[in-house]
């Protein structure tokens, strides 16, 4: 990967042929006012290279960012399982991941409303495996022949193109209400899973089932599972739309800031293991790619760690020309018979042929395998290899046999056992479309629950069909009674009048986000708000006592550039207010002074900062005469006037001015913080 890196510095300019060029601005005329030479081969060579510079992104999965890191295995426990040697060996391993969501293009929001790609190219000895996963462990469709159906549903509309980016029209939602096998993963769609606060903060799935081979060639069922070190946090959808305007590079610019502060993005790779002989004892079929293993019925085991610590240098021929394939497999990982992994084995493969242009993307550098290569495979587009020697073909006497077919470590296709007939047929054992979506709903707190209605009723009053809506709320009551009366109140549709289907009151508590808490606040960004007037010492106190406990801290002015505190040394703005907004942190800080709060009291971005964050059910926290500011925001905190240190519903608050500050606030503070968002407050009321 280091030997193509093109460095710049201290260079000349020079033609694609090496020339050096001594003129680049303007093109060979004759006299100045006069006629454009076609012998410029400069201009023709700088224009026609420019003309060429697109193409084509990705029919799915366009807009994505990307990042190099390196992957541990523990220990060598899966030894019994697997002969995949990065699995087993601990020896750390160089990766590549590409993050994405689906329906927009290349330059649509990051926040959308959307299942997000996590693809894992791991550069091992025994060659590239890669782990083409997404946020969510279930799929819409069951039998890749329908994938061209769905995105076609879900992509913007043919006739306007319209919307960018979003699931909220007609077409999806026809779609949805007319093929049930997409009910499970809608309730993931419209839960906070499909709104990630950062994509260091979300899980990642493998999605099927997937085989792992041993040494003696016995395969073991295997579902693979990443865990974000920092917990798994989501926005709201309120912010998200807000965040969608104010910076639309959010979950990118995050990863991207984070790496270069050093705050290396960490996950835990883990695995769900079936034994063949169980491959019939669950309610569902392993094969089916729309159902989960719930956590409870066969534990998530670690295997490992991966941690991204490396931006790339360049954005196209990196993240862009990165190209996955969930037939890029090693030794010890096999595939299993899931109709939609069998299409994936094929599509990947094609869709770069016309993406990457030709046959030879496996020599880009960011595709190029660590393990040596030797085919007998030649010419092509974009040839980068010069093949040495007369043979290319196998079996040759002339090279010597050249490249042999190698006794051992080479991916032996695991045994399986077919036989029947030739079918086109939906297997019954996938037909139980709605008892997973059932159990994800019976698993989610109120708060998620109440997220999912009002996505449900936010997408479907997007929809015009009052017909589309009506058969949507019809297979809802198959998922559950309440749900489907709860979301047709919003959209204009009767409630159905009777529970169709009893729920089974099954739940799996890992589903629910809120039943893993962290207790770190590292990466969380926190806006100070500061004018003139400000108390610097308590200002330095929040700056210094959040910046130990890893937090993100910035003061924000009305203007940039030095801010006058009541007493001492200047102060210096991190930013200017109205480039920012609150839906850009995760919690707010007002100091005290009452100088500067009487100015930001008057200042409506000031003021709406702190009303939209506590909206947003994010921790506030003030001290002193900071809590006016609080106030003049429509936000109330209980304490009477002492100085002791008060929470109530995320709003931490003291009367104390900045001498009398103790840790127990920034205790406090961080630990609200920590939980993320103060989910019981109220606040559908708040204008903001
Ligand atoms: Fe993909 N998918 N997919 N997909 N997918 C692509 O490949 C496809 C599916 C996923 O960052 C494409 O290189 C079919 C499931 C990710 O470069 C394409 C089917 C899961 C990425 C394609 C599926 C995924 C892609 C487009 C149904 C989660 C981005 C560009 C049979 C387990 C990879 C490309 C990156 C990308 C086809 C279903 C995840 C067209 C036919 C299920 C993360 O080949």
């Amino acid at each position: 990967m280091q030997s193509s890196r093109v460095d710049l510095d201290h260079t000349r300019l020079t033609t694609q042929q090496g020339v050096r060029v001594d003129h680049t601005d303007d093109s060979l005329t004759i006299t100045e006012r006069g006629p454009t030479l076609l012998e410029d081969f400069h201009a023709r060579e700088k224009i026609t290279h420019f003309d060429h510079e697109r193409i084509p992104e990705r029919v799915v999965h366009a807009r994505g960012a990307g990042a190099y890191g390196h992957f541990q295995a523990y220990e060598g426990w899966l030894r019994d399982y697997t002969v995949a040697e990065f699995l087993t060996s601990g020896e750390q391993i160089p990766v590549f991941v590409r993050f994405s969501t689906v329906a927009g293009s290349r330059g649509s929001a990051d926040t959308v409303r959307d299942v997000r790609g996590f693809a894992t190219k791991f550069f091992t000895r025994q060659g590239n495996y890669d782990l083409v996963g997404n946020n969510m462990p279930v799929f819409f469709i069951q039998d890749g022949i329908k994938f061209p159906d769905f995105v076609h549903a879900v992509k913007p509309e043919p006739d306007n193109e319209i919307p960018q980016a979003a699931s909220a029209h007609d077409t999806l939602w026809d779609f949805v209400s007319l093929q049930p096998e997409t009910l499970h993963m809608m309730m993931w769609l419209m839960s906070d899973r499909a709104l990630p606060r950062s994509y260091r903060m979300m899980q990642g799935f493998g999605v099927h089932t997937f085989r792992l081979v041993n040494a003696d060639g016995q395969g073991t069922f295997v579902k693979f599972h990443w865990k974000p070190v920092l917990g798994t946090h989501s926005l709201v959808w309120d912010e998200c739309q807000k965040i969608a305007g104010k910076d639309p590079d959010y979950n990118r610019r995050d990863l991207w800031d984070c790496i270069e502060a050093g705050q290396f993005p960490e996950w835990e790779l883990g695995v769900q293991l079936v034994d063949e002989k169980d491959e019939f004892s669950f309610d569902f079929d392993l094969l089916d790619p729309t159902k989960i293993i719930p956590e409870e019925q066969v534990p998530v085991r670690p295997v490992g760690r991966m941690v991204l610590d490396r931006n790339p240098d360049n954005f196209f021929a990196e993240t862009e020309q990165v190209a996955f394939h969930t037939a890029n497999v090693v030794p010890g990982i096999d595939f299993t018979n899931d109709p939609l992994l069998q299409a994936r084995n094929f599509s990947y493969l094609d869709t770069q042929l016309i993406r990457l242009g030709g046959p030879n993307f496996a020599q880009l550098p960011v595709n190029r395998p660590i393990a040596d290569v030797h085919t007998n495979q030649r010419d092509g587009y974009g040839q980068q290899a010069v093949h040495k020697g007369r043979t290319s073909y196998f079996k040759n006497s002339i090279s010597g046999g050249c490249p042999a077919i190698a006794d051992s470590g080479t991916f032996s296709h695991y045994t399986e056992h077919v036989e029947g007939h030739k079918i086109r047929k939906r297997s019954e054992s996938f037909k139980d479309f709605y008892s997973q979506a059932t159990l994800f709903w019976n698993s989610m707190s109120e708060v998620e629950r109440e997220h999912i209605v009002s996505a449900f009723r936010f997408e479907l009053g997007k929809v015009t069909s009052k017909e589309i809506r009506g058969r949507v709320v019809a297979e809802l009551n198959n998922v559950d009674h309440e749900l489907a009366v709860r979301v047709s109140e919003g959209v204009g549709v009767t409630a159905p009048a009777e529970e169709v289907r009893p729920n089974h009151g099954r739940s799996s508590p890992a589903l629910s986000q809120l039943n893993a808490p962290s207790n770190r606040i590292s990466t969380r960004r926190i806006a100070v708000l500061v004018a003139d007037g400000v108390d610097a010492t308590g200002t330095r106190r929040v700056v210094d006592e959040l910046t130990k406990r890893e937090a993100v801290v910035e003061l924000l002015a009305p203007s940039d550039g030095e801010v006058r505190p009541g007493t001492g040394e200047p102060l210096e703005a991190d930013r200017q207010l109205n480039t920012m907004a609150s839906v850009l942190y995760d919690a707010v800080v007002v100091p005290c002074g009452p100088d500067s709060v009487n100015l930001l009291s008057q200042d409506g971005y000031a003021v709406h900062f702190v009303a939209e964050a506590y909206k947003h059910a994010k921790p506030v926290a003030a001290f002193g005469s900071g809590r006016d500011l609080l106030h003049r925001a429509g936000v109330t905190d209980r304490i009477a006037d002492n100085e002791q240190v008060t929470v109530d519903q995320g709003v931490v608050t003291t009367a104390a001015a900045s001498q009398e500050l103790t840790t127990e606030f920034f205790d406090a503070f961080a630990t609200e913080i920590a939980r993320h968002r103060a989910w019981e407050r109220r606040t559908d009321a708040v204008p903001a």
